[in-house]
């Protein structure tokens, strides 16, 4: 039997959200339940949602439920069970007469953001409610959200799948393999540049990476840096970020927390460490996750890491440990 579903989609009237929104009702994110959708754009560009609606609707999609729009967070948040927070302020605008440059003010500026959102999701939102941070900085904000949402049967989660496809495109086009033969893509750390894409535990065509790709000089010149660089790249060739592929990936995010995943596989996204790993406990760290049969998410716990691959992951903790620091004023 079909049942409702609603989704809160935040930065609705974004670019992300332009091509993400139509996936989240087209009957295949979420099978065939019935998809209510709240849509939420900051006081200056709500109205603009209107147009987005009168889309939705003439595209025809048979599973989707009500939409509405609105620029207030606490109301949007009532009996969500999924909570896409895409909306943030990015990197130079001018903000309250500021050009935004610096991370430590994009963190700051933001974090409050997620105060606010997550006080009302821990408050309104339903009890096993899913919540995926895409705004950046993404790792930060997710952690600052979990903290003021107070709410342990809620999942928190930032977004990392992103470099995760990116990464299985680079190691599809080096091994002359199909992407879909790429399983295990772990991304580990923060999504930033210092983050790790895990080559040596993912697996080619069931073989394992640290066997198959034997060019340790290949992994640290290129493949890292072409990963950890890919957005910048992005960004250098289009004139804006990602859209699409970004949407694609919240998109298999929610897929991958929806279905349980393939024995032996396991997908990326940050979430709250309990310790796994020796990372600091509470940071939002980029994991290996699997989707249990009861639709909990669990840290896949039993990959070993090099000692290569420990000195790179150790820079992304360092990293996130000092974005924590930055906004503890945030997290009283
Ligand atoms: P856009 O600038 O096109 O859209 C962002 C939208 O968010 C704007 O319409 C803005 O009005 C809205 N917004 C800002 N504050 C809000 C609030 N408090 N409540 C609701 N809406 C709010 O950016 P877009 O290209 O869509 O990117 C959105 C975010 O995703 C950015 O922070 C971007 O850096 C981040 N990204 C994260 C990625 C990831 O892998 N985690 C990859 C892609 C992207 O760079």
């Amino acid at each position: 039997m079909s049942s409702t579903i609603k989704v809160v989609v935040t930065g609705a009237a974004g670019q992300i959200a332009y091509s993400l929104i139509p996936r989240l009702v087209n009957g295949k994110t979420f099978g065939d339940k019935t998809v209510d959708l709240c849509l939420v754009e900051i006081p200056q560009v709500v109205d603009k949602l209107k147009g987005l609606v009168m889309e939705l609707e003439d595209s025809y999609f048979p599973n989707m439920g009500e939409v509405s729009y609105t620029s207030n967070f606490e109301e949007a948040s009532v009996d969500g069970d999924w909570f896409l927070l895409v909306g943030s302020i990015p990197r130079g605008i001018v903000y309250n007469g500021k050009k935004i440059e610096e991370r430590s003010d994009l963190l700051s500026i933001n974090g409050g953001i997620f105060v606010d959102q997550g006080k009302a999701i821990g408050k309104n939102g339903n009890d096993n409610a899913k919540v995926l941070v895409v705004g950046n900085p993404a790792n930060t904000n997710a952690l600052i959200g979990k903290n003021a949402a107070n709410n342990n049967s809620q999942t928190w989660m930032a977004m990392t799948m992103l470099d995760s496809n990116r990464a299985k495109s680079i190691l599809s086009k080096k091994t002359n393999k199909n992407i879909s033969e790429i399983t295990n893509m772990i991304i580990w750390g923060n999504h930033s540049p210092t983050m790790y894409p895990d080559s040596e535990n993912a697996f080619i065509s069931g073989q394992k990476g640290s066997d198959l790709i034997n060019d340790m000089k290949w992994i640290e010149s290129d493949f890292l840096p072409s990963v950890q660089q890919r957005g910048k790249a992005v960004i250098d060739a289009r004139g804006a970020s990602s859209a699409t592929s970004a949407a694609k990936a919240a998109i298999d995010t929610v897929m991958a927390c929806e279905t349980p995943t393939d024995h032996g596989d396991c997908f990326s996204a940050a979430i709250a460490s309990d310790g796994a790993y020796d990372v600091p406990e509470g940071l939002i760290c980029g994991y290996p996750l699997m989707t249990l049969e009861d639709g909990s998410i669990e840290i896949k716990r039993d990959l070993s890491l090099s000692e290569f691959a420990l000195s790179k992951f150790q820079i992304s903790i360092d990293e996130l440990v000092s974005e924590r620091d930055a906004v503890k004023h945030l997290m009283q």
